[in-house]
């Protein structure tokens, strides 16, 4: 597939710890997900997850199913061998994961490659890599869905980095129904969100509140 930015506009990400390590509601909620708009889907399968590396295969196989059938990238955070394994369209590359040159090396240029950076001298040194596609800043605001989370940065940073980068940016942590158009204004590219879609009492009405700010 190839790297599209419209694709960030409403990028949910998550894995079976995000709905109480249950796989076939976590599936149900990724389905209703695609179904109602999401435009991209990364797997992480992270943090209180008890899915072996085969459950893990397993899964991600059947999430690009899912993912080829709604015609949304499929993207894997941290593990590339595992995006190798389920022919992912992506990996999602983190500050303290294998190094993102490597990476690029290991995957080649048929994988498209995020990179986590949230400091100014992170974005410069990710301007300098034209195999990055996206960037992912954050958090944003505090965050109880990754466990080794950063101090969140705020809006004006996020703004300041959205300037300085290059590549299009995809804001993530916390972002909640009541600030997502404070976030979509900073003109970010996309929001990544975890609990806004999988905690939601209703997907459906969460999913076309993302979308809207696209519009
Ligand atoms: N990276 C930075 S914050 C975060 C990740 C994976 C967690 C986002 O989860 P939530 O529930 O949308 O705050
Ligand atoms: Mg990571």
């Amino acid at each position: 597939m190839v790297f599209d930015s419209q694709s960030l506009q409403v990028y949910l990400v998550g894995g079976t710890q995000d709905v109480h390590n249950d796989v076939d509601a976590f599936l149900e909620k990724v389905e209703l997900a695609m179904q109602n708009g999401i435009t991209a889907f990364q797997y992480r399968e992270k943090g209180n997850s008890t899915l072996r590396p085969n459950e893990r295969i397993d899964l991600g196989l059947q999430l690009r199913t899912l993912c080829t059938h709604y015609a949304i990238p499929l993207i894997v955070d941290d593990d590339y061998r595992l995006a190798q394994q389920i022919n992912a369209d992506g990996v999602h590359i983190g500050q303290n994961d294998t190094k993102v040159d490597q990476v690029s090396v290991a995957v080649g240029h048929q994988m498209f490659i995020g990179y986590s950076c949230n400091t100014p001298a992170q974005v410069e040194h990710a301007n300098l890599m034209d195999f990055v596609d996206y960037i992912g800043c954050g958090p944003v605001f505090p965050t109880t869905s990754k466990a080794d989370a950063d101090p969140a940065i705020g809006l004006s940073e996020l703004s300041r980095l959205n300037t300085l980068s290059i590549h299009p940016v995809v804001a993530i942590g916390g972002i909640t129904e009541e600030n997502m158009q404070a976030v979509h204004k900073t003109g970010v590219a996309g929001l990544g969100v975890i609990s806004l879609i999988f905690n939601s009492d209703d997907l459906v009405a969460t999913i076309k509140q993302m979308k809207s700010l696209y519009k």
